[in-house]
């Protein structure tokens, strides 16, 4: 796997572990775009904001074992089965990282209208140190990443298509992260954020 270069970096990003890499090629993360885009189930999830309800800005699904449930935005989601191709990706990541995951968070991000706002994927159930696996394909999106406390430590990648992020370590302690609507033209992307879910208890 190749590295790709950080599109920008600022300032320190010390406890953070990040990587880039390119995990498939152009044609391949076609072929698992249109694969996913009609494989998956798609969902409007609803989220809870500052105590009020709204629709989020994408479609998304949630897929695991059967026990991987999972708090976000305030509500509980209990997983939908792995589709064949989902379940082909996660046995790729683990030949290619040696990571197993027993979910994955999939985001349909229809246009540049859609987004995700800053957020820290630091729910309980992901453990001290979660290694979150996200692999984007489709349209190239700008991802950011920022201290919670520190404005110099910052990032900013454009994630290509069949890109791999990898995000372990203490990041999600001590960063945010988001994927900001844009002005420019932008087609549709997928996201698949893999992790690992302690059962609850
Ligand atoms: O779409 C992305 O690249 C980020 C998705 C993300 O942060 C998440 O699913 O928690
Ligand atoms: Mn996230």
């Amino acid at each position: 796997m190749a590295t790709l270069a950080p599109h920008r970096q600022v300032g320190d990003l010390a406890g953070a572990k990040i990587s880039l890499t390119q995990f498939c090629d152009a044609a391949q993360a076609q072929h698992w775009f249109d694969r996913l885009h009609a494989e998956i189930p798609w969902e409007r999830h609803r989220l809870r904001l500052f105590g009020r309800e709204i629709e989020a800005p994408r479609l998304s699904c949630w897929i695991g074992d059967a026990h991987a449930r999972y708090i976000y935005s305030g509500t509980l989601f209990t997983p939908h089965a792995w589709t064949l191709g989902l379940h082909e990706l996660r046995d790729l990541l683990f030949a290619q990282c040696g990571k197993s995951y027993n979910s994955v968070l999939c985001n349909l991000y229809r246009d540049g209208h859609d987004s995700m706002g800053w957020h820290s994927d630091d729910e309980p159930e992901l453990g001290d140190a979660p290694v979150i696996a996200s692999l984007s394909f489709g349209a190239v999106r700008r991802f950011q990443l920022r201290h919670r406390h520190d404005p110099d430590r910052r990032l900013a990648l454009d994630l290509p298509s069949g890109s791999l992020l990898v995000m372990a370590g203490r990041t999600q302690q001590n960063y945010r992260h988001a994927l900001p609507k844009t002005a420019r033209q932008a087609g549709a992307r997928i996201n698949l954020t893999f992790r690992w879910v302690y059962p609850a208890g």
